[in-house]
């Protein structure tokens, strides 16, 4: 890691902020190389420019899709339990820090954290939401990294206090974003955060659960076609970035339970067959032909914790929600990763 500067007079109340200057995507190439694959594919981390942002939020509002407020509501269930586990004076570790509402769920459950760490792959987002989060908690030593958190960390090395260094680590994934990952690199992602963590420190992490297909469709397919909009956002984002001609209009949206690979998986269908041009090269997409778009799996509790068995960590602890089945685990580290 390079060495990280504290600038606590530049950085809107932040102890720092620190860019360690992850690797730009090439979205030309990616897009390029996704449309030229025999089923056609584009990666799902281009959903969030500003508008995909605005409309995920929008999704997350939707009655359909339950997955943001059955994770809200279980983690104040179970907040007392949190704190207990936590212990006071725990450093927390956020990597994609984008859900305010749930890291404030945790910051208030737990006994006075001594510090929180927010990282993101984009600079200005993790800077301005750990901003947000720095002046509704001034007392709370808050820092923000732009990181891949894919890749590894060296916690010991960021510059927080002594104090901070002292506390637990509790690393915080919400939302099932784990679900998104195939689940060979959910594995690789579980233990790279396994690799943040010591004895006694623990990862925290929701993860979706398996249920019945009419549920799982509607919520990624919602009435109101927010999740639709949210996929054609990509198209019209290629077209406008890379000074393409897809017809949207020629493409719908279909979102399919895959009850083999436990996983719901999105597509954009071809209405007829269709000509276009993106980034100066061509292409042609027949009727019925499909562009994967995004899977989001879905888990047993026994499927999730043989998972992080893999990656080294133990289940210390796991709720599950009322309603819609959503889980949390309190995840250990143990043993190796295999
Ligand atoms: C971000 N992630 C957890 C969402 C999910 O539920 O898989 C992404 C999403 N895509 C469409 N709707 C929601």
């Amino acid at each position: 890691m390079t060495e990280p500067r504290k600038m606590p007079s530049q950085t809107g109340g932040l102890s720092f902020f620190e860019d360690m200057h992850p690797p730009a995507a090439d979205f030309r190439a990616d897009i390029l190389a996704g449309l030229s694959k025999p089923q056609k594919a584009l990666p799902p981390k281009y959903y969030y420019d500003e508008e995909g942002s605005r409309l995920f939020d929008a999704i997350t509002e939707q009655p359909e899709y339950y997955v943001t407020g059955t994770e809200l509501e279980l983690m104040r269930t179970i907040g007392p339990e949190l704190r207990e586990l936590a212990g006071e004076g725990a450093l927390v570790l956020e990597p994609g820090a984008g859900s305010s509402v749930k890291i404030r769920t945790l910051l208030d459950a737990l006994d006075s954290p001594s510090a929180y760490v927010g990282m993101d792959i984009s600079g200005d987002h993790v800077r301005s939401a750990c901003e947000a989060l720095a002046a509704d908690y001034p007392s709370l030593e808050i820092g923000a990294l732009c990181h891949d958190f894919t890749q590894s960390l060296d916690v010991a090395a960021l510059p927080l206090s002594a104090k901070a260094h002292a506390g637990r680590r509790l690393v915080f994934f919400p939302g099932s974003t784990i679900g998104n990952f195939e689940l060979i690199d959910a594995l690789a992602l579980l233990k790279t955060l396994r690799g943040w963590l010591r004895e006694g420190d623990a990862l925290l992490i929701g993860a979706d659960m398996r249920k019945a297909s009419e549920a799982l469709e509607a919520a990624y397919d919602d009435e109101a076609g927010v999740t639709a909009a949210f996929n054609l956002n990509l198209i019209a984002r290629i077209n406008r970035e890379l000074d393409g001609d897809i017809d949207a209009d020629g493409l719908q949206y279909r979102a399919l339970w895959n009850p083999y690979r436990s996983r719901v998986e999105m597509y954009l269908v071809a209405r007829r067959d269709m000509h276009f041009t993106v980034g100066g090269e061509r292409f042609v997409i027949r009727k019925d032909e499909t562009i994967h778009m995004e899977n989001s799996h879905k888990f047993t509790l026994e499927t999730f914790q043989d998972l992080a068995a893999k990656a080294g960590l133990r289940s210390r602890k796991a709720w599950v929600s009322a309603r819609e089945p959503f889980s949390i685990h309190w995840l250990e580290p143990a043993g190796e990763a295999c």
